[in-house]
């Protein structure tokens, strides 16, 4: 029996990828973070907690990582934990390159030292490519970051990348555009707008308050694309491989899209707030996933009305099911919401 190690498994793309390998036969580990109030409700709405071995370990911290990979004993890991907030990541700029810069370079060092032939993934990003300079953006498009995250998740793709070629490690990026589902965090545009038109819908909220609603983004369904990862992994040589599905949208027609699904206009209710504006935004994003198809077989499925379609039926049902008075693993009723965030910046 193949045995894997994911961290960051209470976040939007562990449970999926969890829940995958239990279905492949896997034994699965994932790490969480020893924190006051655990965050598990993924995991319980999936139904897969008590199917995978949990063991704590904060990136931060090398021994704690050294003691989940001695407990895994993995022939894969999967590097998902990050602090992926992009507007976060210029609140706290040197936590995000610790977590999600140098945090990689300690798997590698575990790797090199304890079990060269643990496969390892790591959790790469369309945000690297930044200002874009040429679409759509494939594997040799040359990255130009645009925030402290992009810059943290730089370092970790080029050393995944010099420990392959160095060691012999089988280290491989995966290149991952935008991916949403209802698992997604509230805080990023996509599930943020979904809950809110799922709350104005049924009068729990009147407006909604964007920053950037002109950036352009490449949305994908996330439990497509954790196959991709389970994928670039089974490949018989380490590679990098884009994950995307070639079409790009804007925040306004994501608004669109998800107000309409509910019968209501966006332009109702939605304020922009010069407050949500990032110092540094990502204008367009679109990739090119030829590769990946080529190589793997992976392609796309859910395009973009049916992956908002999913999203804002998801709230809406969950809002219905809180008022009617059932408790079920959520995150939304805890959610302090933006306006406890918003402030203003230098
Ligand atoms: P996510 O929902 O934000 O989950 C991040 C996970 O990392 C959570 O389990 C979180 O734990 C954990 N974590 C954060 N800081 C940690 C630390 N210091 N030590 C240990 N664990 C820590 O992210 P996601 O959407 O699943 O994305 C998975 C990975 O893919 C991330 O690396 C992200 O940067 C990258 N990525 C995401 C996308 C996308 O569109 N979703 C696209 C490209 C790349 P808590 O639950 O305790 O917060
Ligand atoms: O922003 C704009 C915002 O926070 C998308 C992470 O998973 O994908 C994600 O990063 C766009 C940006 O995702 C609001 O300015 C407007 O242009 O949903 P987001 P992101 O920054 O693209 C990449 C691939 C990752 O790797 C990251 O880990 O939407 N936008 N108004 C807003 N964004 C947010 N969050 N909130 C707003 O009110």
């Amino acid at each position: 029996m193949k045995s894997a190690l994911i961290t960051g498994v209470t976040g939007q793309d562990g449970p999926y990828l969890a829940q995958l390998l239990i279905s492949k036969g896997y034994k699965v580990f994932g790490t969480f973070r020893r924190v006051s109030t655990p965050n598990f409700w993924r995991l319980q709405a999936l139904g897969i907690i008590d199917k995978i071995t949990l063991i704590p370990a904060d990136l931060t911290d090398m021994a704690s990582l050294l003691e989940a990979v001695t407990i895994s004993n993995p022939d894969e890991i999967y590097n998902l934990a990050a602090q992926s907030f992009v507007e976060s990541s210029f609140d706290q700029p040197l936590l995000t390159a610790d977590v999600d810069g140098s945090s990689t370079t300690k798997f590698l060092e575990i790797i090199r030292h304890l079990k060269k032939d643990i496969k390892f993934y790591q959790a790469s990003t369309s945000e690297l490519y930044g200002t874009v300079v040429e679409s759509p953006q494939n594997e040799k498009t040359p990255f130009v970051p645009n925030s402290p995250y992009a810059a943290a998740k730089l370092y970790a793709f080029h050393i995944s990348r010099i420990y392959r070629h160095s060691y012999g490690i089988f280290a491989t990026n995966g290149i991952l555009f935008n991916h949403e589902s209802p698992l997604r965090g509230l805080e990023f545009v996509t599930r943020k707008i979904s809950n809110a038109v799922a709350r104005i819908k049924l009068g729990l909220q009147n407006d909604l308050l964007l920053g950037n609603i002109e950036a352009k983004r490449d949305w994908g369904y996330a439990p497509e694309y954790v196959e991709g990862m389970w994928r670039i992994l089974q490949h018989d040589k380490p590679e990098d491989f884009v994950i995307a599905t070639g079409e790009t949208h804007s925040v306004k027609e994501f608004l669109e899209a998800a107000f309409s699904e509910m019968s209501l206009n966006w332009e109702d209710y939605v304020k922009t707030d010069k407050n949500l504006m990032r110092p540094m935004d990502v204008p367009l994003l679109c990739g090119d996933a030829s590769k990946v198809k080529e190589k793997l077989g992976w392609e796309p499925q859910t395009k973009f009305k049916e992956l908002v379609s999913i999203m804002v039926k998801s709230d809406l049902e969950k809002w219905k099911k809180h008022l009617a008075g059932e408790m079920f693993p959520w995150d939304a009723p805890n959610f302090a919401g933006d306006r406890a965030f918003i402030k203003r910046r230098n």
